[in-house]
């Protein structure tokens, strides 16, 4: 089992895309750990995307993110990094297929509607920088054995 980190983004929030975007991650089977309803500091917006520090659309970037609301997720199963990724399409919406939520819903890379950690490694520390450990819930659903083999 992984977990991941989602966040559905200022723009999909506004566009009353929250029930769309949570009911796909929902049905392609992975199970929700964490979430809540938040509006991204600075600070916070600043740590989460210092890779990108440096880059033409830094600045930019950090307005979007810090610019209104956002729903952040713990996502949890197999492979639950690479499959949210999936489901969220790639990084330019021009380059997603469509049946993805970029690929859907999308047209610039920065309306981009959806975060998704992208290896193990990121995916901790995301969920360590929006998730008290007491936040996220370690639980089953009875569904689980219809979904996950192991
Ligand atoms: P992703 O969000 O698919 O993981 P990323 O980590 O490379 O993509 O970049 C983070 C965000 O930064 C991305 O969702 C949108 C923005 N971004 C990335 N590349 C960009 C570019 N060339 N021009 C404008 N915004 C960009
Ligand atoms: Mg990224």
């Amino acid at each position: 089992m992984e977990r991941t980190l989602i966040i559905i983004k200022p723009d999909a929030v506004q566009r009353a895309l929250i029930g769309e975007i949570v009911r796909r991650f929902e049905l392609r089977g992975l199970r929700i750990a964490g979430m809540k309803f938040m509006q991204i500091s600075r600070e916070l917006a600043a740590e989460h995307y210092k890779e990108h520090k440096g880059k033409p659309f830094y600045e930019g970037l950090l307005d979007y993110i810090t610019a209104a609301p956002v729903v952040v997720m713990a996502l949890e199963g197999t492979d639950a990094i690479e499959i949210a990724r999936s489901t969220i399409g790639a990084t330019k919406p021009i380059d997603s297929s469509p049946g993805s939520i970029r690929g859907d819903f999308g047209v610039e890379v920065g309306r981009n509607l959806v975060h998704g950690s992208d290896k193990p490694a990121s995916a901790e520390r995301e969920l360590n920088l929006f998730f008290s450990p007491d936040e996220l819930i370690d639980w089953s659903r009875d569904l689980d054995r219809w979904v996950f083999e192991g």
